[in-house]
């Protein structure tokens, strides 16, 4: 078998005592090397004034782990500045939040330029490579300049917009042109597949070879939806062991006979945190009985701070939270509950478990894993509902949610009181349908329908010039 080469923009090694809180993507690449040698590339987090150009390497049983440190520049460029602050807005349809920079933008190729160096090194002609999300669009045009005519797949984990969307941000075109130095792209969904097959054929002068297939400069693509799943084994059973932690006992305790709505996500404008609080304010005002009856849970452990936009919404959110909590609250009962941390998977599974209702209602998101976990944790004799925003990628497979448009605040009010008072058989129903779509499209069906598509593809692939600034 070949060997199979990840690289990611962060590289998750096995923490040793086991008690990984390893995030879905970690999950889902640890188990793409289950009976494979490979080789998991990428920065190690640290930022160092005199990188060195080759990797620090640390073996782990058949799986090497390969990092690269960055400068504070690199770092401030390629990661917070374009992929973060330009790219990443964009990609979620949020074009005025978007801050483009020549200097980032060339930071960014230059810092997939380094790494395509180093990785370059490091590969053998028959090993597979799966190359994971935005930061590292670039990577193949950089490998194929180095000559490398291996087999080369990349796989977006957030959306891909309309060609009129992506168009707006500057140097779209070289990213477009560098999707098609890949053989296979995998997004999350048919809508994004779509996305970007028009946004290539509409910039780039590209033909249309099959359904599916681009084929520019002689090169072809395959690009197709993969949606990403999880584990959904592990997570059922770690909802069912007993709950020992203290947040999930003493959220049990506070709770008494309250009912409990969940929420978690990294604390990210894409998520749509603030505006989900306003909805359950709405719902609070539009049903008082329900004021002392129901809690609702909200996760969100920071992410990005260094990014303006974050900072920002951190303030916006504790705002909010404390407006609602004010307005609302009596003695003994707090609206919201608000926590930062970060919990091991058996900790979310617990706390899911116990929330009859799941909140997720993104703004824009690639998938959702965590709308996916809510629905394995749950209990198949009395099982929650999800409520699900219609602009998460997961709602093409989750038909069983209550979907809703996370704009329309009074819509997602009238959401949580259908879900708080359903009754038990329609929730086993709408529950079952979506436990055998998680079944059926687990994790292994996930990176083994990706990697069986990258095996089999043709080599149509030549060394080219790399996309420049
Ligand atoms: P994210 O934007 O990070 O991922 P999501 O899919 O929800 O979003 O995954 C978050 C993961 O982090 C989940 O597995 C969740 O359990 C975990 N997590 C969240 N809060 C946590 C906490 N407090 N403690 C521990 N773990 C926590 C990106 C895209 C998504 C896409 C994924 C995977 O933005 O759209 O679904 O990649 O492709």
């Amino acid at each position: 078998m070949a060997r199979l080469i990840v690289v990611s923009n962060r590289v998750s090694i096995p923490d040793p005592t086991g008690k990984s809180s390893a995030g879905g993507l970690a999950v889902a690449l640890r188990e793409a090397f289950q009976g494979r040698e490979g080789l998991w590339f990428g920065w190690s987090g640290k930022v160092s004034a005199h990188p060195s150009a080759e990797p620090k390497v640390i073996d782990k049983g058949h799986v090497r782990y390969a990092l690269m440190d960055l400068t504070a520049t690199d770092r401030r460029e390629y990661y917070s500045g374009f992929a973060n602050r330009a790219l990443w807005p964009v990609m979620h349809y949020r074009i005025g939040l978007s801050e483009f920079s020549r200097a980032d933008y060339a930071g960014y190729l230059r810092v997939n330029r380094s790494f395509a160096g180093a990785l370059a090194r490091l590969i053998r002609p028959d090993d597979l490579i799966w190359v994971h999300d935005y930061h590292l669009i670039p990577l193949a045009s950089e490998l194929r300049a180095l000559g490398l005519a291996n087999r080369i797949g990349y796989f977006h984990h957030i959306p891909w917009p309309a060609p009129e969307v992506i168009g707006t941000l500057p140097g779209s075109q070289d990213l477009l042109r560098a999707i098609t130095d890949y053989d296979l792209v995998g997004v999350q969904t048919e809508r994004d597949a779509d996305n970007l097959r028009r946004g290539i054929l509409q910039e780039c002068d590209a033909t249309q070879h099959a359904a599916d297939v681009i084929a520019l400069d002689g090169r072809q693509t395959r690009v197709k939806g993969f949606p990403i799943a999880i584990d959904m084994s592990g997570f059922e059973q770690a909802a069912r062991r007993p709950a020992t932690h203290r947040l999930i006992r003493q959220t049990v305790a506070s709770l008494g006979s309250r009912s409990l709505i969940i929420g978690v996500d990294r604390l990210d404008y894409s998520k749509g945190i603030p505006e989900r609080m306003e909805s359950f304010e709405r719902f609070l005002i539009s049903n008082p009985d329900q004021c002392g009856r129901v809690t609702y849970l909200q996760i969100a452990p920071t992410s990005r701070s260094e990014v303006p936009e974050y900072a920002s919404l951190s303030r916006t959110v504790s705002e909010t939270l404390g407006r609602i909590n004010g307005a609302h609250g009596e003695p003994g009962w707090v609206p919201i509950h608000y926590v930062t941390s970060a919990y091991p998977r058996s900790v979310l599974a617990g706390l899911y478990r116990i929330a009859r209702v799941g909140l997720v209602t993104p703004m824009r998101d690639g998938m959702n894993l965590v709308a996916k976990e809510y629905v394995a944790a749950q209990d198949p004799e009395d099982p929650g509902v999800l409520v699900l925003s219609k602009f998460a990628g997961a709602a093409e497979q989750l038909g069983g949610a209550i979907i809703v448009n996370p704009n329309d605040k009074a819509e997602v009010a009238e959401a949580i009181g259908v879900a708080l008072h359903m009754d038990r058989a329609e929730r086993i129903a709408r529950w079952r349908r979506m436990r055998e779509v998680l079944r059926r499209y687990d994790i292994s069906w996930w990176t083994n329908a990706f990697l069986k598509e990258l095996a089999g593809q043709r080599r149509t692939q030549k060394a080219r010039s790399p996309a420049s600034v």
